[in-house]
């Protein structure tokens, strides 16, 4: 089993990638494993208290069962993996069957903060688009697809979302094989990525 990492701040394009990664390659080959799906479970929590959760600092993953996951997916076995609602902020209680496949991608703001996660992915990927870029890009998703007002997004990216890409996710470029220049659809850098997976499907 071929393991990709595949990091990058948030609104860098990291989802785009790796659809596009998936575009056109055999189907069943290749699976994924999103680190949204492992955010912790706070089904303790009121909704009030659950928004003012800080998202992107690592504690907010459940590093273990994400790392248990994909031990259980490299030694042959299937997995459920959990369904996030960034609606609710929470799980939703359903998972996903989730088979081993020749590649698993791995993606996810933070997964290479984890020692221990890095150490199991053969190639690690940040993926960069500059911060007006990412913002932009955050500020359209959140409200169409995420329920989010202007000022909420505003004011989070403000306190949180850029003082922890400063302190988690920007310094993890040092520990990436391969940096994706992602301010525009790069059609190239994938296409690279692509022909290191067909390799090892063949
Ligand atoms: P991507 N996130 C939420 O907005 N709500 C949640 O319940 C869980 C996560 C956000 C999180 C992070 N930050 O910036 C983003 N906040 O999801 C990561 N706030 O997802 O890489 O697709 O942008
Ligand atoms: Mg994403």
């Amino acid at each position: 089993m071929l393991i990709i990492g595949i990091a990058g701040g948030t609104g860098c394009g990291k989802t785009t990638v790796v659809n596009q990664i998936l575009n056109e390659l055999p189907e069943g080959e290749v699976g994924i494993i999103s680190q949204d799906s492992y955010y912790m479970d706070t089904s303790h929590l009121s909704y009030d208290q659950r928004v003012k959760i800080n998202f992107d600092h690592p504690r907010s993953i459940d590093f273990e069962l994400l790392e248990e996951h994909l031990r259980e997916l490299k030694a042959g076995n299937t997995i459920d993996q959990p369904v996030y609602s960034f609606v609710k902020h929470n799980r939703t209680g359903d998972t996903i069957h989730t088979h081993p496949r020749k590649v698993m991608i791995v993606e996810g703001i933070l997964i290479l903060t984890h020692p221990e996660l890095r150490k199991m992915f053969d190639i690690k990927i940040f993926v960069h688009a500059d911060s007006d870029e990412r913002l932009i890009r955050r500020l359209k998703r959140d409200i169409t697809e995420r329920g989010r007002d202007i000022d909420e997004v505003l004011s989070r990216y403000q306190t949180t979302l850029k003082p922890m890409h400063q302190q988690f996710i920007e310094p993890m470029k040092e520990y990436a094989d391969i940096i994706i220049p992602n301010n525009k659809y790069n059609t190239v850098a994938v296409n690279i990525v692509k022909t290191i997976i067909n390799e090892k499907l063949n």
